[in-house]
């Protein structure tokens, strides 16, 4: 997660609604009032320097979008409406980087007195650098129908995509040449979703699990995600193996030579210089 402290925020504060979320028949039927707060994170200074409101989020519009939503349908639990809203509020307003999303039930059937029952999450636009390998079959159609499949991952979209790049065998030798490149993605999923999602097009490719590091009809891994360190049994981001794989750094120097390796703290393109000297 980035660090937000230092970033302009538009905030709605108390924002209130009459509906009909809720575990129990009686809320679902009555309704009640719930507050919102909501804290977004954009960059003012575009509209602070032109005075114009389309350099800016329309908070009324916000608003707006958020009674709207709460409205047009019944959630059980205050979880799944923050869930939902924070994520349409990302998907519906484009300059919105990250938002801080409360939702107060200050009517909360637990029969007994207090101010508010509430959840608060955060929820941020993710960028992931994706690796995708192919040495079986016809190698071009499996990277183009894995881009396809990728840029149609629900709330994912790809915004850079590598050249097609034809190298030798890294590991394990005895098998053909790779058709080799990287995308990234925008993406609202969270690492493991992603990672699942991509298993999920892998193994649509016909990709079975026989040699580690063996021939494979289509090869996903995610090499960066956001600046995040992860060491789950699942998932080891960023991709332990990215400075010593060339066809790796290679893609990535076309797309992103300077973004920077979170663990390493090193440009790709001075990775790729490094591994070349070697
Ligand atoms: N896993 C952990 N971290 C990640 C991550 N960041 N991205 C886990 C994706 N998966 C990750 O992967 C094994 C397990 O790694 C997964 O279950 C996942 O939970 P796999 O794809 O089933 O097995 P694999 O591909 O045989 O092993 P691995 O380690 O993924 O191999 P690589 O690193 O993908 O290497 N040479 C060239 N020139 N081009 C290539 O594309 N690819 C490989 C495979 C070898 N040599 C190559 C190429
Ligand atoms: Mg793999």
């Amino acid at each position: 997660m980035m660090n937000r402290l230092n970033e302009d925020q538009i905030r709605i504060h108390d924002l209130e609604v009459y509906c009909n979320h809720g575990v129990y028949p009686e809320e679902t039927f009555l309704g009640q009032k719930f507050l919102v707060d909501v804290i977004l994170y954009t960059n003012t200074r575009p509209a602070g320097l032109s005075d114009q409101l389309e350099d800016s989020v329309n908070y009324g519009a916000v608003c707006q979008f958020i009674e709207e939503e709460m409205k047009c349908q019944n959630d059980k639990l205050l979880e799944k409406v923050a869930e939902r809203i924070s994520r349409g509020i990302l998907k519906e307003f484009p300059l919105i980087k990250a938002v801080d999303f409360e939702i107060k039930k200050p009517w909360a059937p637990v029969m007994r007195h207090i101010e508010y029952a509430s959840i608060k999450i955060f929820r941020e636009r993710h960028h992931a650098y994706i690796g995708l390998g192919s040495n079986m079959g016809n190698r071009e159609e499996y990277l183009r129908n894995a881009i396809k499949a990728i840029d149609s991952i629900e709330d994912t979209s790809i915004i850079k995509e590598a050249s097609f790049i034809e190298t030798e065998p890294y590991g394990y030798t005895d098998q053909d040449p790779f058709m080799n490149t990287v995308v990234c993605v925008e993406t609202l999923k969270e690492p493991l979703e992603l990672l699942h999602i991509l298993q999920k097009i892998e193994l649509d490719a016909g990709r079975t699990r026989e040699i580690h590091w063996g021939p494979r009809t289509l090869d996903l891994d995610i090499l960066l995600f956001d600046q995040q360190i992860l060491t789950t049994p699942e998932l080891v981001v960023p991709h332990p193996e990215i400075e010593k794989r060339m066809f790796v750094l290679e893609s990535l120097c076309e797309i992103a030579p300077y973004e920077v390796h979170p663990l390493l703290q090193k440009r790709f393109l001075t990775l790729k210089e490094n591994l070349e000297t070697n």
